[in-house]
């Protein structure tokens, strides 16, 4: 299985390692495409030697074309990210498996856009608590295999 991981990257870093947590799990499901997202050498400062060899239209470029290739996107959304929003709206048009994951606690309060995106079926928003992230990608997945087999 291709998962593909959104997390934010210039819209902040702060939750980076709740990313690497993320990523951890979903590596025992399949291939992460997206595994440098939660790598903490990675900045918002666009410093970056992927910058240096094509700049943002490769970026932009071969993350489209990952998402193509994916089989599930999972994002973690509760850190604002222009970026992040912009993959799960061609996601959702590439009608691919989302699954958004949202931290109340952070005293956020999430985009209308992703929260009202939820449809019970192809687009799953889930709020938790970092302690929950394994439990909660464990469920997601296990409905995921169930359906596939459907
Ligand atoms: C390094 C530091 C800044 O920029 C870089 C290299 N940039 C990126 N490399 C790979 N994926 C990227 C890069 N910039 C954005 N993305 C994609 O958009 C990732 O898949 C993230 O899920 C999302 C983050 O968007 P922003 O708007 O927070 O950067």
């Amino acid at each position: 299985m291709k998962v593909y991981f959104c997390g934010s990257i210039r819209g902040g870093r702060d939750d980076v390692h709740v990313y690497r947590r993320i990523v951890q799990k979903l590596q025992s499901y399949g291939s992460v495409l997206t595994e440098h997202v939660s790598c903490s050498e990675l900045t918002d400062r666009g410093e970056d030697a992927e910058e240096a060899r094509g700049g943002d239209r490769a970026i932009h470029d071969r993350d489209v074309d990952w998402l193509h290739q994916a089989d599930v996107i999972v994002a973690e959304v509760t850190q604002p990210s222009l970026g992040v929003g912009y993959e799960l709206g061609r996601a959702v048009d590439m009608k691919k498996n989302i699954l958004c994951l949202f931290r109340p606690w952070s005293g956020r309060r999430l985009s209308a856009m992703i929260r009202g995106a939820e449809d019970g079926e192809m687009f799953t928003v889930k709020d938790y608590t970092e302690e929950e992230v394994e439990k909660v990608l464990e469920e997601f997945f296990n409905n995921l295999k169930k359906n596939f087999s459907k």
